[in-house]
């Protein structure tokens, strides 16, 4: 007999108790909320979440049923989670990471994992340099 859930405790252990002593490395929490009724809004707080490669996710129960952060791909998964209980998982390469509640197929969740400041290609929509007087230049010359 396996106890699979052992290894998701172990990993919810270490990342609440690593936490505090890790030096390299950041950790952020998401919610799993089911109390916005109808069930169709269930889902994860925030949805998705933008972080750096080499940090630790920890998802929390906040509602009053079990569900579940169960990688799309695999990669990862949480098993059932009662109420009040969490999960954890340590992200360190770059990618987009899609999840579901397998309970609960419509709540769906997304973890960006991106380089910190290399965050490149997207149109910066506030401006970093201060606004400047547009520079006189001669009109064109008609052609002639
Ligand atoms: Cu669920």
């Amino acid at each position: 007999m396996r106890f699979v859930a052992a290894v998701a405790a172990t990993a919810v252990l270490l990342g609440v108790s690593g936490t505090s002593a890790l030096a390299v490395g950041e950790s952020v929490s998401i919610n799993i909320v089911d109390a916005p009724r109808p069930t169709p809004k269930w889902g994860y707080a925030p949805a998705t979440r933008r972080i750096a490669p080499g940090t630790w996710v920890t998802w929390s129960n906040a509602g009053q049923d079990g569900h579940t952060v169960t990688a799309v791909d695999g990669s990862f998964d949480s098993g059932n989670l009662d109420p009040s209980e969490g999960f954890s998982w340590y992200f360190d390469q770059s990618g987009t990471f899609l999840y579901v509640c397998t309970l609960h197929p419509w709540m769906s969740g997304t973890i960006v994992v991106g380089e910190p400041s290399a965050v490149s290609g997207q149109p910066s929509a506030s401006s970093d340099q201060p606004p400047q007087d547009e520079q006189d230049q001669p009109p064109p010359q008609p052609g002639g």
